[in-house]
């Protein structure tokens, strides 16, 4: 009986698997790097900015690993994409440097002391 209900379960969550991949977007997941995270606020502020991109399904932030890890459809953005709104959020992202005007507007727990 008990056997049974294990199998069940299996099968629901290889239907369920099998659906997800049905879809015909192929999605990316890329890390990108983020040197001037500094508290939650910075967190908040980069996951709104890039959930808000097209083609963006999430984002989450690593404070303590200072990076961002994106799932995306690679058809509808791009990792230069991605970094340029992180950029004009007011953060680094990987190699490239916050917008100079964003980041002045941050609050001030959230700049590079
Ligand atoms: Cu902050």
């Amino acid at each position: 009986m008990r056997m049974l209900s294990f199998a069940g379960m299996i099968m629901v969550l290889a239907a369920v698997g099998l659906s997800a991949t049905a879809c015909s977007e192929s999605y990316a997941e890329v890390e990108i790097k983020l040197p001037t995270v500094q508290c939650d606020a910075c967190v908040l502020t980069v996951t709104k900015a890039l959930e808000k991109v097209d083609g963006v399904s999430e984002a989450n932030v690593d404070l303590n690993g200072k990076v961002v890890r994106v799932s995306f459809a690679a058809e509808r953005t791009s990792v230069v994409k991605l970094e340029q709104v992180i950029v004009k959020a007011g953060y680094a992202a990987n190699d490239k440097k916050a917008n100079a005007e964003s980041y002045a507007g941050l609050p001030a727990c959230c700049k590079v002391q």
